[in-house]
């Protein structure tokens, strides 16, 4: 009996991974330099692809709550496709949110007159303009599982970002419609999804006023031109460009302006760096204590998109190295390139611009001409002078990873 329960439950698990995974080799991940590839975690060892409905194939990285990621090859695009999107949730119980349901309603102790829209309220071009603005949504625990000592979280590798044209109404022009008191601290804001009783609190977040009220800040309705993809925040969500994808609610449903530092636990407990250890200029002052401070915006960052680790070229072969970089919305000033490991650096050509907090595609041509390794890097500078990173800046939860990628490449 235990023999045969046993067997079903091996078959069970059999199937499960033939219909729904396939087993990645090892490839796809660069080096980081410094690193021990002996050490490597999971990220690199084997990825599991697996689809959510109306998704493509995503690395998988949890279930329940469903955190997929999203293949590298997919960033040759400036914009991320809608169906290889990445996804991240922190609660499993997700429920389904239709257009002729959902509501946003809009309150809070700072609030004048609280309303409630509905989706055709809140797509109205009567009642709120429509702006559309170029952006990536970047988890803050991007590159986590590339993190070495490993440091407990999604381990996702690189593709824990996408970059789309969001349209939506600014997030102040719907405020302004309630009224603001003159005591208003911050935003805070609640998707459809509620808490997992006594396990996983409700997620909600708040913003201060002033990254509220900017003029990017927008309710998102719109991704590259299509409706939301349910898994991206269908209906709608909050597109903060510049800062971490943690402050993008998705299906909103409540937005609270308040008097008081909001006190729930993803604002107390998570998404918070240590004090002074990042070039940040973009401060929450109203939730930083002396030692922490909730993570704010993106640090300056590039991916290599067009070689993978160990990819193989002919001497006097063109090799076309491209990436993409991107910021806070400071906008780049460079990107370096380096094909010895980096003891030498050269200007890559960057490509078009769609906006300063967008993807920037850029590009590099060498030819290869003598036989060997050729650990390529990329090396992006924004317009205030930051750059990233050789050694990893450690933090507890591992956010901000934006450590110099190397990959090497063979010419034989
Ligand atoms: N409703 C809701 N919105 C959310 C989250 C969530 O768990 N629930 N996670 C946030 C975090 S941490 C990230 S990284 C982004 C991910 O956005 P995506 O799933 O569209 O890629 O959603 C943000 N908005
Ligand atoms: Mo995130």
């Amino acid at each position: 009996m235990t023999n045969r329960r046993q067997f079903l439950k091996n078959l069970a698990g059999v199937a499960a991974a033939g219909s729904a995974g396939i087993l990645l080799p090892r490839t796809g991940f660069g080096s980081v330099p410094g690193d021990n590839p002996d050490l490597a975690s999971g990220t690199r060892e084997a990825s599991i692809l697996d689809a959510l409905p109306g998704k493509k194939p995503l690395i998988k990285r949890t279930f329940r709550a469903p955190c997929y990621e999203t293949p590298v090859s997919y960033f040759n695009e400036v914009f991320t496709p809608n169906d290889a999107f990445f996804v991240r949730y922190h609660l499993s119980n997700i429920p389904k949110v239709t257009a002729q349901d959902w509501k946003l309603r809009i309150a809070g102790e700072s609030i004048e007159k609280p309303f409630e829209l509905n989706l055709a309220d809140l797509t109205n071009p009567k009642n709120f303009e429509h702006v559309e603005i170029a952006a990536v949504c970047q988890c803050s625990g991007n590159r986590r599982g590339i993190n070495i000592p490993h440091v407990a979280g999604v381990e996702w590798g690189y593709g824990a970002m996408g970059n789309a044209m969001w349209k939506g109404v600014r997030l102040k022009d719907v405020l302004a419609k309630a009224g603001i008191k003159k005591d208003a601290l911050e935003v805070v804001l609640n998707g459809a999804e509620r808490g997992i009783l006594d396990k996983t609190p409700d997620f909600i977040k708040s913003l201060p006023m002033y990254r509220a009220l900017d003029e990017n800040t927008i309710i998102a309705f719109e991704m590259n031109g299509q409706p939301l993809p349910f898994w991206n925040g269908y209906p709608a969500r909050l597109v903060v460009p510049g800062w971490t994808a943690t402050y993008w609610t998705k299906h909103i449903t409540d937005i609270s302006v308040v008097n008081k530092p909001f006190d729930g636990f993803w604002m107390k407990m998570a998404y918070r760096i240590p004090q002074g250890k990042f070039p940040i200029v973009a401060r929450f002052i109203s939730q930083e204590t002396e030692v922490n401070t909730p993570i704010t915006e993106m640090v300056v960052n590039s991916l290599i998109t067009s070689v993978h680790e160990g990819e193989r070229f002919h001497p006097g072969q063109m090799v076309e190295v491209k990436g993409i970089a991107w910021d806070a919305g400071y906008g780049m000033q460079m990107v370096e390139v380096s094909t010895d490991g980096g003891r030498s650096w050269k200007d890559a050509e960057l490509g078009k611009d769609y906006g300063r907090f967008s993807f920037r595609p850029w590009s590099f041509r060498f030819k290869a001409e003598k036989k060997g390794s050729y650990g390529v890097m990329a090396k992006a500078t924004n317009r205030s002078g930051n750059t990233q990173t050789f050694e990893l800046i450690r933090n507890p939860a591992g956010y901000h990873h934006n450590v110099v990628q190397k990959v090497d490449i063979v010419v034989a």
